[in-house]
């Protein structure tokens, strides 16, 4: 304070000497002051620098942290995802092989002739006209079988092999264009194939059963000369 005093205020007679002394003298104070001002702005901002490295390092960390359990919560999903998809393979497989058992018992069931609902249903070993098929139902306390409900057609077409084209019990044969079922009882709902009944060259009365087309859509006209084996239903 004093050297201040010293350094702002006039002299009164100095003499040369003495003024370039006291000049030097105020010169050294000021520059000390100076770098003490700088070291400590010097100070302060290493202080900053540092706290704020400290809070970044600090917050990457937390990032990495969460990172790894983020991973390690994926990788966790993963495996039990995988032994899911092992434990419903291995079912899936259990299903089809009891599926193609229950499929083969249920197509030799077919073939000896089987029970679904209230009916017994077989067919016949060889191919005929349609009146003759008939005919060889008929002879076993049987008609050709009457498809009603989309529920029997399904599973009538699931239980036949799939290349077989079998008679059923419906013709329009005594008025062209009303199909009637063999008990006289009118068509309600047909499961005709594309473009079916057709009456190709006016000669198709009777009706197949086409198993290899889809299940609700397989039904065709045909000559009721053609020659197909019977599906009896009794
Ligand atoms: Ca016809
Ligand atoms: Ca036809």
């Amino acid at each position: 304070m004093a050297r201040d005093i010293e350094c702002t205020t006039p002299p009164q007679t100095p003499s040369r000497g003495q003024n370039a002394g006291k000049a030097k003298k105020c010169r050294g104070s000021r520059c000390l002051v100076l770098m003490a001002v700088c070291s400590g702005l010097i100070c302060v901002l290493l202080l900053v620098f540092i706290v704020l490295q400290h809070f970044s390092i600090t917050a990457e960390r937390d990032l990495l942290k969460n990172y790894k359990d983020a991973v390690q919560v994926f990788n966790q999903t993963i495996s039990r995802l995988q032994d899911t998809y092992s434990d419903l393979m291995t079912e899936n497989d259990q299903l089809k092989y009891r599926f193609n058992y229950l499929n083969d018992e249920l197509k030799n069931a077919y073939e000896q002739g089987f029970h679904w609902g209230s009916g017994w249903f077989f067919k016949s070993n060889d191919s005929k006209t349609w009146f003759q098929s008939r005919q060889y139902c008929r002879d076993r306390g049987a008609d050709l079988v009457i498809i009603n409900t989309e529920v029997k057609q399904s599973f009538l077409t699931s239980i036949i092999s799939s290349s077989e084209r079998l008679w059923i019990g419906l013709t329009d044969i005594n008025q062209e264009g009303k199909m009637k079922w063999v008990d006289n009882s009118p068509l309600k709902q047909g499961f005709w194939s594309q473009g079916q009944p057709d009456d190709y060259i006016k000669n198709e009365d009777c009706v197949e059963l086409v198993s290899s087309t889809p299940s609700l859509n397989n039904w065709n006209d045909i000559s009721c000369s053609d020659t197909r084996k019977a599906l009896c239903e009794k």
